[in-house]
């Protein structure tokens, strides 16, 4: 028998077409698995696909018991409840997250330092100028005219306004119609202001129209706002009911004049790209949330001074009795004394800051004035 020479059976070396036969193949495998991966992931829903971060930071200027911070506590929690708990929004009280400096909060929520807000126009005006419509004296001067406003055009031009500026505003809820108070004196005229130190807010046009009524104005943000009163470094200031109650403004000052000169609105509103990399759902819940805790929170604002409306959407709606139905009997109980003006004095208001419309009409925009105007009836 012969047999063959067998001897060991030895792999023939590399030939060069067999190495570019392998790299060619485990480009093939490479591309197939970044097919499936891409295509398993956009089959998958978006709930599982989004990760979403631990926390959603919002920013608001107050703290927690003003009818404000109760509004944003509101939000945080519906949101909670209408997402499943995928969404959990922390509201971080007293502008915390920019040490104070109130009137940045627009910047970093459009930056996305801060996902949102839940804030004052005044406050968002230095990056809308046109929000100043709402601090411009003597102008909006009933709630019903408030609310023509923001659920009209012109709710609806500052909306668009915000979205180009990278925020996606999602309701309008309320700090309120701004009042004064003062520990000198009872202001029923223009002439009672002269020399006195006020403390005001954010946009210029607040410095303004107090320097036009021969008042001496000092900006201040909120946070160092309540160290001056109780340290009488300045005589007045001016903000809502929703606001004098939670501070006892009482202790500080005596006098208040409910003149309804401005309103304060607030917007619920959300980094703009991150809202939109948000899925159906998600948007859809948060808006939700945003739109039930404002109504909410107008109510409270309001209540006590639009007659039994609002104490009833409290009560019939949330289930919510307020603590103080009558906001302006409970600062006259605690000692302030209230004054309200006659026609006449608001007019002689009226015409002593019209001054400041010259120049604040072409900042804000002739076209949102008229707007404004048309959106009232006036
Ligand atoms: O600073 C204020 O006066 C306050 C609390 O009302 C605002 O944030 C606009």
């Amino acid at each position: 028998m012969t047999f063959g020479a067998i001897g060991p059976v030895y792999p023939s070396p590399p030939t060069e077409r067999s190495v570019t036969m392998l790299k060619t193949r485990i480009r093939q495998t490479a591309l197939c698995v970044a097919v499936v991966l891409v295509v398993v992931g956009l089959a998958l829903p978006p709930a599982m696909a989004e990760s979403y971060k631990k926390e959603y930071k919002m920013t608001v200027n107050v703290g927690p018991n003003f009818y404000w911070g109760m509004g944003a506590t509101k939000f945080a929690e519906l949101v909670k409840e209408k997402t499943g708990g995928k969404i959990n929004v922390k509201p971080y009280f007293g502008s915390a997250l920019l040490k104070g400096a109130q009137l940045k909060s627009p910047q970093m929520v459009a930056k996305g330092v801060i996902d949102c807000a839940y804030e004052s126009t005044i406050n968002t005006s230095p990056v809308i100028p046109e929000m100043n419509i709402f601090s411009l004296p003597f102008f909006i001067n009933t709630f019903e005219n408030l609310d023509k406003i923001e659920y009209g055009e012109t709710g609806r031009k500052i909306f668009d306004l915000m979205k180009k500026k990278g925020m996606m505003p999602l309701a309008w809820a309320e700090n309120g119609f701004r009042q004064l108070t003062n520990s000198v004196k009872k202001v029923s005229r223009p002439e009672d202001l002269k020399g006195m130190k006020v403390r005001v807010v954010g946009s210029p046009l607040f410095i303004d129209t107090f320097r036009q009524l021969g008042a001496d104005p000092v900006n201040m943000n909120w946070g160092d706002a309540q160290t001056a009163f109780q340290q009488g470094v300045v005589d007045g200031q001016e903000n809502p009911v929703g606001v004098l109650i939670p501070v006892q403004i009482w202790q500080y000052h005596q006098y208040a004049t409910f003149w309804n000169y401005l309103v304060d609105p607030l917007i619920i509103y959300w980094n703009l790209r991150e809202w939109e990399a948000f899925p159906e759902d998600i948007r859809k819940a948060i808006q939700e949330a945003a739109d039930e805790s404002a109504r909410f929170e107008k109510a409270l604002c309001r209540a006590g001074l639009d007659g039994d409306t609002s104490l009833k959407i409290l009560k019939e709606e949330f289930d919510y009795e307020m603590e103080v139905p009558n906001p302006v009997e409970f600062l006259e109980k605690k000692g302030t004394k209230v004054t309200f003006l006659t026609e006449e004095e608001r007019q002689a208001f009226e015409d002593a800051t019209r001054p400041v419309y010259e120049d604040w009409i072409p900042k804000i925009g002739k076209d949102l004035y008229e707007t404004a105007k048309a959106d009232m009836g006036k």
